[in-house]
């Protein structure tokens, strides 16, 4: 029976690029009911057995164990997570690139930052206001890069507009399976557009009166890349649902509480008011971002306030 790869999935039809004969049209497919029995869904990304059936199209039989598998976006078998932000237009959204980073850890997903619209940057140097200069969200954005890289996690600046970065880009995407991650109207497709010639994915201005993005790319799918590998565009979005992490869980996300909370007086520590806290100290003295451990709060209490409700 042949194999191959999921590389979209809509309405109901799953489109499968076969592995061999060197085809480069995926033929639709529809799952064999007994998945929906069991409760399993195909994902894009998943590496599948199909059967032809006499109208060209075919029937998923067996989907392979998946080494990976993200809710949202719902990618099965990713090993790159892209996290894709924009300088401006959007701001950079500092509290969902950390819940965003707390997603890729749990997932022990490996993790690129990538920050799109470099040319529109002359905004980050800007006057800030009270708020922000509080929250500290008025560092500039080479300090930013500078507190991430310092965190184990590689980030890349580009312009899709002036053609900055689209390769470095490129060349991290190269033979594997990525899928790009972020906000609506950060800049997703227009990178993609930029990596591949002739590409052509539809992008869109924001909505002004929104102020974000207005969903532009609406379904999963997985592009075949010239260099080898696969790399998913996304539906942006803005909100995330802490499904597998705990209260306890969520301090080994933030990586770089792990030299502190070993130190901490208590096991099982939380790093919130506890006597002895390493963290804590950590945090007062400057060793640990200000910013990063007020998101890891916020978290902490969504995660809370989630198990309170259930
Ligand atoms: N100045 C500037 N604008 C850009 C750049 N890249 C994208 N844009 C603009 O940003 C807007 C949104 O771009 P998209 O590529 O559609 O964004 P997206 O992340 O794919 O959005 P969704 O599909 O809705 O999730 C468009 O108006 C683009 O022209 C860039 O490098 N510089
Ligand atoms: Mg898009
Ligand atoms: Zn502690």
């Amino acid at each position: 029976m042949p194999t191959g790869l999921i590389v979209k999935a809509l309405s109901g039809y799953y489109y499968v690029l076969p592995d061999d004969s060197g085809r480069v049209e995926s033929v639709q497919c529809r799952a064999r009911g007994i998945f929906k029995l069991k409760g399993i869904s195909p994902l894009v990304g998943d590496r599948v057995e199909f059967e032809l059936t006499e109208n060209g199209e075919g029937t998923v039989d067996e989907i392979f164990p998946r080494t990976s598998e993200l809710v949202r976006p719902p990618v099965a078998n990713v090993e790159l997570v892209v996290l894709v932000f924009s300088v401006d237009e959007p701001a950079l959204n500092r509290q969902l690139l950390d819940k965003f980073l707390v997603h890729t850890e749990s997932a022990g997903l490996e993790t690129l930052i990538c920050l799109t619209k470099h040319d529109l940057r002359q905004g980050a140097g800007q006057a800030v206001s009270e708020e922000e200069a509080e929250a500290g969200e008025h560092l500039e954005l080479d300090q930013v890069i500078r507190l991430y890289e310092r965190l184990g996690y590689p980030v890349l600046v580009t312009s899709a507009k002036e053609g900055i970065g689209v390769e470095a880009v490129r060349e991290r995407l190269a033979g594997r399976i990525s899928v790009f991650a972020g906000q609506s109207g950060v800049g997703k497709s227009s990178l993609l557009n930029a990596m591949i010639p002739g590409l052509g994915l539809e992008t869109n201005a924001i909505s002004m009166k929104l102020g974000r993005g207005k969903h532009t790319t609406r379904h999963v799918e997985l592009i075949c890349l010239p260099t080898g590998g696969f790399v998913a565009d996304t539906p942006g979005f803005s909100s995330l649902d802490f499904l597998h992490v705990d209260a306890e869980g969520l301090s080994s996300c933030f990586r770089e509480f792990a030299p502190y909370s070993e130190g901490c007086r208590f096991r099982g520590c939380l790093h919130l008011h506890e006597p002895g806290c390493k963290v804590q100290e950590a945090k007062e003295s400057g060793a640990i971002d200000a910013l990063r451990y007020e998101h890891y709060l916020q978290f902490l209490g969504e995660i809370r306030e989630k198990k309170r409700r259930y």
